[in-house]
């Protein structure tokens, strides 16, 4: 009889187990299918709207980078200034960031063109090992951010004023030779990034604060043979702006339409957007706004200007070209993201933007769907819980069971943004009933703090199955 109950008992454990290590192997896939499943949803949100008109502007030019980088130094790029070190005026408005700010631009580029393996993003500047885009790094010094292409993947990353770094990563590979509208954006009051591909939500992290635009007074330090006067100061469009060394790869293919934000132009709340499908406009929040349409097709010769045509009070932020290297760049071709008569790229179906100014495709708030749950062994627990959007995972529990009152002794947070959270509490004592609360919170806004259903430790541990069950967990 003890035997049976035994068997018994093993044989459901076992059951719910295997329930709990599939449910565990798919969960490291809800981000992509979240973000997927949002895209789609903002598709459709887009369309109910009207159908795309006939696009008014005429194909214009697009520039090629040819990822000279180190090998061609101070050419093939774009130069736009962004601070005198002579005096101590305020730059252009080109020089974002004492507010919230959004970059974006179009984007194409091949694999074989741009080959920097992927980085492990986080609290660091691993940016600077992609192949660099967008460029406002300042040498050992503090405040500046940047954009690069590392792994096929998009790698934001910033610098704070003595605040730390912080580098998010997108999980949508543009390395395809198509068109892509790339965004990011960041949050002046405390430091949150976003990093959107083709308007798909891809990640975000609670960032350094503060200001990082380019100081008023800042003073170049003395890396680059001398101070670093001809490259801090600027943003660099297509290389690595020290030229530092090869093991800081520049990007290799087409910039086209970039426009610099001094306001969150798209969702904080991990929704998504439908992409632009249209040369950007300005309006009051906009900085600086290239089309690179100066042409003609060909070389951009060196002293080139290329216009920041956004009519910004301060501006305009004018670039110049620098051009050379083997092959030699940058160069003005008619490969554009509207070209061929204003024919949209095929890569995803042509929508209007919501607005001319990009308003965000509107989104809710974020909620907690039903109530948690937990599944206990005997030393630990797995507490799970539904979102309705996107948002990262925190849970409270008292490790001696004293009650289910503040304070708590405890607190798990996993920063990955999900719908389905699980979160796994560990140290707990055997056949003991525990408390806890949940909370979720994606930058926007955040929920109370949630009561799940109590829960009873059991008295028994398979530790057979366990290892398996933690090491699921551990790789995210
Ligand atoms: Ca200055
Ligand atoms: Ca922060
Ligand atoms: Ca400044
Ligand atoms: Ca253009």
């Amino acid at each position: 009889m003890l035997n049976w109950k035994l068997t018994k008992r093993l044989f459901w454990r076992a059951c719910w187990l295997h329930r709990s290590i599939v449910l565990i192997r798919f969960r490291s896939l809800p981000f992509v299918v979240a973000t997927a499943i949002l895209g789609a949803g903002g598709l459709l949100v887009a369309g109910s709207s009207t159908q795309p008109s006939a696009l008014a502007q005429g194909a214009g030019y697009s520039l090629r980078f040819y990822g000279n980088g180190v090998g061609a130094p101070d050419q093939d790029r774009v130069k736009i200034r962004i601070d005198d070190p002579a005096n101590s005026l305020p730059g252009p408005p080109a020089d974002v960031g004492a507010t919230d700010f959004t970059i974006e631009f179009w984007m194409k580029a091949s694999a074989a063109d741009n080959t920097a393996g992927p980085v492990a993003c986080g609290a660091n500047i691993n940016w600077i090992y992609g192949n660099i885009v967008f460029d406002r790094d300042r040498y050992s010094q503090d405040r500046k951010f940047g954009l690069s292409i590392a792994g096929g993947n998009f790698v934001f990353g910033v610098t704070g004023d003595g605040t730390g770094d912080r580098t998010i990563c997108a999980v949508t590979s543009v390395l395809d030779n198509q068109w892509h509208h790339i965004a990011v954006q960041r949050r002046l009051s405390d430091g949150w990034m976003w990093l959107f591909i083709d308007g798909a939500f891809q990640s975000g992290a609670d960032g350094p604060d503060g200001d990082i635009s380019y100081p008023d007074d800042g003073v170049p330090g003395n890396y680059c043979g001398g101070p670093c006067t001809n490259s801090d100061p600027f943003i660099v469009l297509g290389a690595e702006k020290h030229d530092a060394g090869a093991e800081y790869p520049s990007y290799n293919g087409y910039v086209d339409e970039m426009r610099l934000s001094t306001v969150l132009r798209y969702p904080t709340n991990g929704g998504s957007f439908t992409r632009p499908s249209l040369p950007f406009t300005s309006d009051g929040n906009t900085a600086a706004l290239y089309h690179f349409d100066e042409g003609p097709a060909g070389e951009c010769p060196t002293d080139t200007v290329i216009d920041d045509v956004s009519g910004a009070s301060g501006g305009p932020s004018n670039g110049f070209c620098r051009y050379g290297g083997s092959p030699a760049g940058p160069v003005f071709t008619t490969d554009t993201p509207f070209g061929n008569g204003g024919t949209p790229t095929p890569t995803s179906t042509p929508t209007k933007t919501p607005t001319p100014t990009g308003t965000p495709t509107p989104t809710p708030t974020l909620a907690v769907i039903g109530t948690p749950e937990a599944d206990p062994l005997s030393s630990l627990a797995i507490v799970q819980w539904q979102t309705n959007i996107l948002a990262d995972s925190r849970v409270r529990f008292e490790l001696s069971n004293d009650g289910c009152d503040p304070p708590w002794s405890r607190i798990v947070t996993h920063t990955l943004y999900a719908l389905s959270h699980s979160v796994v509490l560990t140290g707990l004592q055997s056949g003991t009933a525990y408390c806890y609360e949940i909370q979720s919170s994606n930058g926007v806004s955040t929920t109370a703090w949630i009561a799940g259903d109590p829960f009873t430790t059991l008295f028994q541990q398979f530790d057979v199955y366990l290892p398996l069950i933690l090491k699921a967990w551990e790789s995210p």
